[in-house]
Formats: C-alpha cells, sequence, structure tokens
C-alpha cells in the first residue's frame, strides 16, 4: 500500500491548515487508510518525523504484518495509561485528536488523564485526503461494483411473486460472498410494493407481489472498500405511471452522470438531476441529495447535494449518482451508479444495464 504518499500528503495537510504537527487517529477507517491495519482496536500517532501504531497483545502480530512501517507501541493495561507515558516522554506540545470520531466521554477522559499536552479537535483531516482515490483503490473498487453487480445478476432470474425480500436478500448476500466479497458494504436494501417509497427500506418478510416495483440497492466490500448501486425491476408489465415515473429518474440520472466533470461541485451536479425530476413535476418527491463519495465507508466525501455539495469535482473521486422519486402509498424508484471522476468526465463503474427489467409474473 502506498502509505508513505498518504503519511506526506497528511502531513503536509495538517501544515496547510494550521492544525498540531502531532495527530491521534483513532477511525478504523483513517487508521486502515493510513497503516494498513485492519484490527478492531488500536490508535495511530503520527508526529512531523515517525509513525507509531498503538495496539494491545492481541494485535502486536498482526499490526508488524500490516504496518511495517510504523513503530509499534504495546498497549498494556490500558490505551490512555500507555499513552499518556507515551506522550510525557514524547512531549509534543499541541496533539490533534479527531473529533468526528471521538466521544464526549472519550474526549472528557482523554483531556482529564494526559494534561501533559493541549488537545486541539481537528475535522475531517484524513477524510479529505481519502476523496481521491489512487489506482490501487480504484482496482478494489472497481472489484467491489463487479462482484455486487455478477450477484445481482445471479439472483435476478429467481425473484418473482410470493418470494420474500428477505429470502431474496440472503441469497443476494451468499452470491457476493461466494463471488469473493468479504461481505456487504451496508445492509441489503430490497424495497418492494409501497414498500419503495421508503429510500431505505431494507429487506423485510414482505413477499413480492405482481405489480410491484423492487428497489435493489446493493453494495459489496472488497479489501476494506464499497462499492453502491440501485437499480429498481417491475414485476409484471409497468402500468403507466410507473414507466412514466421511472423513466423521469433514468433522464435525471443520465444527464447528471453526463454533467460529471472535474471543476464543477456536487451542487452543480445534483441540480442538473432535481431540474429534470423538478420539471417532471416530481420535486417534492426527491427528498434526498444527489449522490455521495464512496471508499473504505459507502458514505463518505464529497457530498452531491444543494447544501454540502460544495467541493469541486477532483479526478480520482469516486461518487454516486442516485436520483430518486418517491411516492408515499404508492412506491418509488431510484437508479444509481458509482462513478469514478476522471481528466475530463465520469466514467461508470456499475455494468448493469439501467432499461426498465420485467420480472415474468
Ligand atoms: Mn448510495
Amino acid at each position: 500500500m502506498a502509505g508513505n504518499e498518504r503519511l506526506e500528503r497528511l502531513r503536509y495537510e495538517l501544515q496547510r491548515r494550521d492544525d498540531p504537527d502531532h495527530l491521534l487517529v483513532a477511525s478504523a477507517e483513517n487508521r486502515r487508510y493510513l497503516s494498513g491495519f485492519t484490527g478492531s482496536a488500536g490508535a495511530l500517532l503520527i508526529t512531523p518525523e515517525e509513525q507509531y501504531i498503538f495496539v494491545d497483545s492481541r494485535y502486536t502480530e498482526q499490526a508488524a504484518e500490516q504496518a511495517p512501517g510504523f513503530a509499534p507501541v504495546q498497549v498494556k493495561e490500558n490505551a490512555r495509561d500507555t499513552l499518556r507515558e507515551f506522550l510525557s516522554d514524547l512531549d509534543p506540545g499541541r496533539v490533534g485528536f479527531e473529533a468526528g470520531h471521538t466521544t464526549y466521554e472519550e474526549y472528557c477522559n482523554l483531556t482529564d488523564e494526559i494534561e501533559a499536552v493541549q488537545w486541539v479537535a481537528t475535522s475531517g483531516v484524513v477524510e479529505k485526503l481519502r476523496q481521491v482515490k489512487d489506482p490501487e483503490e480504484l482496482d478494489m473498487i472497481r472489484e467491489a461494483a463487479w462482484t455486487a453487480d455478477a450477484a445481482f445478476e445471479e439472483i435476478l432470474p429467481s425473484v418473482a411473486p410470493g418470494r420474500a425480500e428477505e429470502d431474496i436478500a440472503l441469497d443476494f448476500e451468499f452470491c457476493m460472498r461466494r463471488r469473493g466479497a468479504e461481505g456487504l458494504a451496508f445492509p441489503l436494501i430490497i424495497a418492494s410494493g409501497v414498500r419503495s417509497s421508503m429510500p431505505h427500506g431494507q429487506a423485510s418478510d414482505k413477499e413480492i407481489e405482481r405489480g410491484d416495483f423492487i428497489t435493489f440497492d446493493y453494495g459489496a466490500r472488497r479489501c476494506g472498500y464499497c462499492s453502491d448501486a440501485t437499480r429498481t425491476v417491475v414485476v409484471g408489465a409497468a402500468d403507466e405511471r410507473q414507466s412514466e415515473i421511472y423513466h423521469v429518474v433514468l433522464r435525471a440520472q443520465e444527464a447528471a452522470v453526463a454533467a460529471i466533470e472535474p471543476g464543477k461541485t456536487g451542487a452543480e451536479i445534483d441540480e442538473v438531476a432535481r431540474d429534470i425530476i423538478e420539471d417532471a413535476g416530481y420535486g417534492e418527491y426527491f427528498g434526498h441529495g444527489l449522490g455521495h463519495g464512496v471508499g473504505l465507508a459507502v458514505h463518505e466525501g464529497p457530498s452531491l447535494s444543494r447544501r454540502r455539495g460544495t467541493t469541486p469535482l477532483e479526478p480520482g473521486m469516486v461518487v454516486t449518482v442516485e436520483p430518486g422519486i418517491y411516492v408515499p402509498e404508492w412506491g418509488g424508484v431510484r437508479i444509481e451508479d458509482l462513478v469514478v471522476v476522471t481528466e475530463d468526465a465520469g466514467e461508470i463503474l456499475t455494468g448493469i444495464s439501467k432499461d426498465l427489467v420485467v420480472i415474468d409474473a
């Protein structure tokens, strides 16, 4: 893994922000991103010259293997005592902690028990670096997307009236695992019929019925990296309203993907899709943002939304484009692709057709 380059970028970023030049990294994804360490507990301390990994005896061997560039510090009785002793020797002055990943209780414990340093809240430092993926990361995201798509194609023929959403979800997850995913990127969303008006309707015991829209929102995880895609299918021929709404969402989705290019903000891309849906008269039924970044976390920066989409897109960012129309008590449609920003456009990583699939019923 390109650890050293990431650390260099981090140190540069800390300096640029005027944040402390020592940073305690405790969030699992940031830890993994910087060090390669995948354990469930531990912390990194990044200093201007050195990088340390604090782990207890459960992870000593694993940390040495996965994070060879990090000097190991063995956590004994408890992590805070070890950290206090270590920092009092190091005498770093100001130390940054990750405000977004620290509970209030942890913060109180840090400031009460480790008084020798001045703790400074930092926000989104490593997350900002993670927004732009390197080629190695893009390969893993591509693989996650392929795995998930192949599993979707495999289970689709078995979708039929009378089967429960959660039964289909179980098969779907099994297919992903068998094809090499280490797990799901998030609990599968399989929402049929009236439930499809819930943008995040997790699979339930509802049975599929003729006439249903079914929203499948699915993602696999490979080497820690997530994919995210959504397709909506119809059971039996679509009626006029279903067909109309599906095609409004499809037009909005395709126009937004086509609008992606470096330099534009997420808000500008959101607006492309939103204008189409509003002009068709369904604006009030598209409540969420257009998309989000995807990487080690399934929801990360940059945001493609009106209010939060202020970040200009850059080559190497991976984002979802997922407009939807959700009519309460009736149903809904969402179509989502995973897209990587290239030098001059957006390249779709999702490999499934967006023509409306009709399930025989
Ligand atoms: Mn998504």
